[in-house]
């Protein structure tokens, strides 16, 4: 079947699009172009057919092609195509705001939107450090990122962020005041666990070491992704996100989650949050808010954040931020739509009765030649693999390149492999996905 929507860019037609976080040079000596989504699969523009393993981007959590996203971004459209939110509003943002408080974690019910996870973290940020100084306390600005963090592309979160390769460029631009915690990945103690792993709670006590060094008085926020994503999948040891409470607690330090790639179902309950019982005060969301058919993220704030920052002076702007773009209405009905669909199809908690199945299967691929280590939690996976010798990252490339010619698509970071499928998947779209995956690895030298 032919999928072609526009005609297939001729090779010296490629160079106009700098391609974000894309080897660029080599994507355009050999593209891999898809042209048309429906459900768990894409389609090449020649119309071969790939079976998503990532959800597109970890985005796609009701997978492709949704017909009720597309009907309410339409009929928004033509009703309204843009409404300004700042000292303006329109009815659907209110509703969206009212229908993510209701499933947020307890007591953040109050709802900032953005256009992407770099804009809800840095909003996050923002609201962290305008917090503190609404209530007297200016003087703690200092935030608390952790190494192998990934946290968007802004300033404030590429700075807390702790991936080398997203930093060592920008050294000298990233914000001041910033440190960070060690990293959970563990494999000497931890390889092969399923779920989360035993051992690194105690990790966690490296924010003393950091309060002791920097005192509470200077420090606004910790923020933590609950699993990260980007680095490779690194899953917090059992106890770890609630030690981080506390100690934030005692400290009055605010906790950010950055549930980007958490939210909205993936590991099994709506946030992240939610299924490991720890809240924090900020928490940012994006990709799967809409589907990923409409850019739009949410910084979730609790009440008591709200509540502070809007003792300003009546009639004075509380909170001197946002985005032309917040609330646009085409993504406040993308998201209500979603909403919709999550609610009516289970997805919010659908990971967790797909986990155990997911887990076995993902699990399958221990003892194949390379693998170091697998992991997982709700419907995300990972296999980590050996580095060839001086040339990091190119197995497991390789490796993602092979899935992608045999039709299905995975992620690589460094040398994982990472898989988040939409949360429709069944049964024997996992053995296929991970079947491949296998054989694959089982074939690269
Ligand atoms: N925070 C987290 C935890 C993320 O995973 C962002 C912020 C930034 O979101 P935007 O919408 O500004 O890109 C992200 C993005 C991958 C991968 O395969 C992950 C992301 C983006 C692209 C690829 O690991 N996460």
């Amino acid at each position: 079947m032919n999928a072609q929507l526009h005609p297939v860019p001729a090779n010296d037609e490629l160079d106009a699009f700098w391609m974000p976080y894309t080897a660029n040079r080599q994507f355009k000596a050999n593209p891999r172009l898809l042209a048309r989504a429906e459900g768990m699969h894409y389609w090449t523009p020649d119309g071969r057919q790939v079976l998503d393993g990532v959800a597109g981007l970890w985005c796609v959590n009701a997978g492709h092609g949704r017909r009720e996203i597309t009907e309410a971004v339409t009929k928004q459209l033509s009703t309204m195509d843009f409404a300004p939110s700042f000292q303006m509003g329109h009815p659907i943002a209110f509703e969206l705001a009212n229908r993510l408080a209701a499933i947020s974690p307890p007591g953040l019910d109050r709802v900032f939107f953005t256009n992407s996870g770099s804009e809800s973290v840095d909003t996050a940020l923002k609201m962290a450090i305008a917090y503190h100084r609404a209530r007297g306390a200016g003087q703690k600005t200092r935030l608390i990122g952790r190494e192998k963090g990934y946290h968007g592309v802004g300033f404030g979160g590429m700075s807390v962020g702790g991936i080398v390769n997203n930093r060592k460029i920008f050294g000298s631009s990233m914000l001041p005041g910033v440190d960070h915690l060690p990293h959970t990945l563990n494999i000497e103690h931890n390889a092969y666990s399923r779920g989360l792993p035993a051992w690194g709670a105690h990790l966690a006590n490296e924010l003393e070491r950091l309060i002791g060094l920097h005192d509470a008085s200077t420090i606004a926020a910790v923020i933590v992704e609950p699993i990260s994503g980007s680095a490779g999948v690194i899953l917090p040891p059992v106890g770890y996100l609630k030690r981080l409470r506390e100690i934030c607690d005692k400290n009055d330090i605010l906790l950010i989650f950055d549930e980007v790639i958490t939210g909205f179902g993936r590991i099994g309950k709506p946030f992240a949050s939610l299924a490991f019982d720890v809240t924090p005060d900020l928490m940012a969301s994006a990709k799967g808010l809409t589907n990923g058919a409409m850019p739009m993220g949410a910084v979730f704030a609790h009440r008591k954040i709200y509540d502070a920052v809007m003792q300003a002076p009546e009639g004075s702007i509380e909170l001197f931020h946002g985005y032309t773009y917040s609330a646009h209405p085409a993504s406040c009905a993308a998201a209500l739509a979603t909403l919709d669909i999550y609610t009516k199809e289970g997805l919010l908690t659908r990971a967790a009765a797909m986990s155990s199945q997911w887990e076995n299967a993902v699990h399958s691929l221990r003892g194949l030649p390379h693998v170091v280590d697998i992991r997982n939690c709700g419907l995300i996976g990972a296999v980590e693999l050996e580095p060839r010798a001086g040339k990091p990252g190119a197995r497991a490339f390789e490796i993602f390149l092979k899935c992608f010619e045999r039709g299905v698509m995975v992620r690589q970071t460094g040398d994982t492999i990472a898989m988040s499928p939409p949360l429709i998947i069944d049964a024997k779209q996992i053995a296929h996905l991970v079947e491949t995956l296998g054989s694959v690895i089982r074939e690269t030298a």
